[in-house]
């Protein structure tokens, strides 16, 4: 992308209505905007890294076995009815009718829609274990919607729903979601600690949070620093692999993480001195097993192998896909501006003119934006004849992972400056060895 031609605006001056360093930087760099209370409009830039954050989700929920498919926003009262909801849910939920005064809502979550679904199409235990999922926009009227999208009242959520035969299935079910979890928080450069959690409204007793360090979180959170060095990319640990996923789901049992809900002082204080880590943490993604809580209540039976009629067992697994680009944003950011981990950069490399009238600078940069994107590496070059240093500043504030700077003087001797957005670290090279280093 020329910036020239792009639609980029930034901000000069640091928002005053942004609390948290997240939100200042994605009005600032023009991520989003907000159009009324806790809804926010996605500007190219920001939407560029919500799809980032929903292919790797996607991605990594297709490897785990779950089916991706699409359910509305708009739901009818009476499928909550049916649960017993709609009553329990309370203000935060958006009640709306239709002209034919009929009681619709705009979903907060599925479990019910995806239950009745379920329910109307399946009948045989041969059609189960399954998992469902989708990315869908979501609606909770929060009393105080606040940090942005952190904490928003439309908001943007994976949300699958795992159906079994029995609780052994289950659990298989919940710890292949487990492993998809960290293995999705893993690619994009985050650290994601699971955590027990209480289950609140959506039931059931086995719960999981998982949480991102950053210091302005909601919650207080202490976990064993063994979590750091925990590498979930292996493969040998396959998903079909009920053993591996028995011993992975333990291992985490072990190592001891808890927010100050579930804190537990005398566990804590078994933890070695020098591996307890404490701070705040974002909740990005939640994780539930409840049993036959929905499909008892909605009547899905399915015939079982011995003709006998069968209650299926669910889980409903939940990330927060644009909370993720604010909490991601809170934990790697520095003065300067945003700090993007490559998997979710909306560009990996910025390209900068120092001198914007400089003729045989332009054409060089331009050159090196053509070769750039005709390799596939994705490249923001602002072409505008602005002064250098606000041009740099505006690449370290958008943070993407790398920067090529082009001066009069270095082109004069065939080379280009290449600068981490993370170290800061910065390199004299020839056009062809940083050709060579982006493309690597
Ligand atoms: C799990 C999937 C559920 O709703 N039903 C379907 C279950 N869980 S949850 O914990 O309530 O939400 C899942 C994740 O969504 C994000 N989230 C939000 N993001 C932005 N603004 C909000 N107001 C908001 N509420 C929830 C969180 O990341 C949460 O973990």
């Amino acid at each position: 992308m020329r910036l020239s031609q792009a639609f980029l605006p930034v901000l000069k001056e640091s928002p005053s209505d942004a609390q948290i360093v997240s939100h200042k930087l994605m009005l600032r760099a023009g991520l989003v905007r907000q159009t009324a209370a806790g809804i926010y409009a996605w500007l190219p830039l920001g939407l560029k890294v919500l799809r980032k954050i929903e292919q790797i989700v996607r991605e990594e929920q297709d490897r785990a076995g779950a089916i991706e498919m699409l359910m509305p926003t708009i739901q009818s009262a009476d499928l909550w009815r049916e649960s017993g909801r709609y009553d329990a849910y309370g203000p935060e939920m958006l009640r709306i009718r239709d002209r034919h005064d009929r009681e619709m809502l705009f979903g907060p979550t599925n479990e019910e829609m995806i239950t009745a679904i379920f329910r109307d199409d399946v009948r045989s235990y041969r059609d189960l274990p399954r998992t469902l999922y989708h990315i869908q926009w979501k609606f909770r009227d929060e009393v105080r919607p606040r940090f942005g999208v952190m904490r928003g009242r439309e908001f943007l959520m994976k949300d699958a729903y795992s159906f079994d035969l029995d609780e052994a299935g289950a659990r298989q079910s919940y710890y292949t979601q487990l492993l998809a979890y960290l293995r999705t928080f893993q690619r994009m450069g985050i650290r994601a600690v699971p955590m027990k959690a209480a289950s609140g409204p959506i039931g059931g007793d086995l719960s999981h949070e998982f949480i991102v360090l950053a210091p302005t979180g909601e919650s207080e959170v202490f976990y064993d620093a063994d979590y750091d060095a925990m590498d979930w990319s292996q493969t040998e640990l396959r998903y079909g692999d009920a053993a591996g996923l028995h011993a992975m789901f333990e291992r985490i049992g072990q190592t001891y993480a808890a927010t100050d809900e579930t804190h537990d002082e005398a566990r804590w204080s078994q933890v070695p001195g020098e591996r307890q880590r404490q701070g705040r943490g974002i909740e990005v993604g939640h994780i539930f097993y409840f049993g036959t809580k929905y499909s008892d209540a909605m009547g899905l039976r399915v015939s079982g192998p011995d003709g006998t009629m069968v209650t299926p067992h669910m889980g409903s697994y939940g990330v927060g896909v644009s909370r993720l680009v604010g909490a991601i944003i809170e934990a790697s950011h520095d003065d300067s501006g945003i700090i993007w981990p490559e998997a979710v950069a909306p560009w990996s490399v910025g390209i900068v003119t120092m001198r914007g009238d400089d003729a045989a600078s332009r054409q060089a940069a331009g050159d090196f934006y053509d070769k750039l994107t005709s390799l596939g590496v994705e490249a923001l070059y602002d072409d505008r004849d602005e002064r250098g240093g606000a041009k740099l500043a505006g690449m370290d504030v958008m943070g993407l992972p790398k920067q090529i700077i082009i001066g009069p003087r270095g082109l004069a001797q065939g080379l280009v400056e290449l600068k981490d957005r993370r170290t800061g670290e910065k390199q004299e090279l020839s056009i062809e060895s940083a050709l060579a280093r982006l493309t690597a």
